[in-house]
């Protein structure tokens, strides 16, 4: 979705479930309005957060349009029976992406393109390199012309529903991710209590929520070098995405077992 709106809405790391919410992505052009929903990548849910997620992926079933379906090269197998059924009985159009092109070989490709034929064979499929932007215009010129007529549902200056808090959240939420290991970053949500722009500075108070005591630790780390180091990325990202100085308080708190808890879900906006 970042490649086909070309801003970084949504955080991209190498864990699985990065994304745990629905993103929308808005593009404004003459005469059309596209509304990208990424979501979360459909797995088997094994815990109450996942299967707020999964509700995320069928709500974007209900409102879409057009499918777009991503795999990457290599992937062979489905990893949701229900949601590939009503992916491949769906009566609007599919496209599937074959994602990371630049990865693999040209083999490989035309014996996945074979096999993703069969397993879906109403769907258009796309090679394409989301990191190189190769087959990117491609999806995008397609989905346009397959977009029915509409009034456009957002402002024309629309980029995402999502508040500025969200990107903090997701934002420090990433560089957790990626330096940290096992539960530890699945265990994680993070709240902005405080968001204060002024003219030149944006003043932002975020809490780093954890499932258990010894999480905390883990997190601040040796002479609190951990949270430091979250603190400071995330900050210097922010003031990408803001275009502003960005001053960027951290706190980490036990919320213990937050991700089964259907009170915390809610208030954290993965549930309704
Ligand atoms: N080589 C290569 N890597 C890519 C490409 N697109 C994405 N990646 C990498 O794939 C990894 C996963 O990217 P994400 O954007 O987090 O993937 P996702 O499908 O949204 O995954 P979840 O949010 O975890 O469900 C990251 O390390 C990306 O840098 C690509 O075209 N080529
Ligand atoms: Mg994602």
């Amino acid at each position: 979705m970042n490649a086909l709106v070309g801003e970084r809405l949504s955080i991209i790391t190498s864990k699985a479930q990065t994304t745990r919410h629905r993103i929308l992505g808005i593009v404004n052009g003459e005469g059309y309005q596209v509304l990208f929903n990424d979501t979360p990548g459909i797995i088997e849910p094994a815990y109450e957060l996942q299967e707020s997620m999964m509700d995320f992926v069928d709500t974007a079933f209900e409102d879409a349009d057009i499918l777009v379906y991503m795999i990457e090269i290599g992937e062979k197998s489905v990893k949701n029976e229900k949601f590939f059924t009503k992916l491949s009985t769906a009566d609007i159009p599919v496209l599937l992406l074959i994602n990371k092109i630049d990865s693999g070989n040209q083999n490989q490709l035309y014996e996945q393109i074979d096999l993703w034929q069969k397993q879906l064979p109403k769907a258009e499929i796309f090679p394409i390199s989301a990191l190189q932007k190769f087959g990117v215009q491609s999806v995008f010129d397609r989905i346009l012309e397959l977009l029915p007529e509409s009034p456009p549902y957002y402002p024309k200056d629309a980029l995402t529903d999502k508040s500025e808090r969200f990107f903090v959240n997701e934002t420090i939420r990433e560089k957790i991710l990626l330096h940290y290991k096992k539960e530890v970053p699945y265990s994680v949500e993070v709240e902005t209590e405080s968001f204060k722009e002024e003219e030149d500075i944006i003043r932002i108070d975020s809490v780093i929520m954890v499932e258990r005591d010894s999480q905390k630790g883990i997190i601040i780390g040796h002479q609190g070098k951990g949270l430091k180091r979250i603190g400071t990325e995330a900050r210097k990202d922010l003031e990408v995405f803001f275009d502003k100085k960005v001053f960027l308080k951290l706190f980490v708190k036990v919320n213990k077992d937050w991700r089964k808890n259907p009170q915390q879900l809610k208030r954290f906006g993965y549930k309704q």
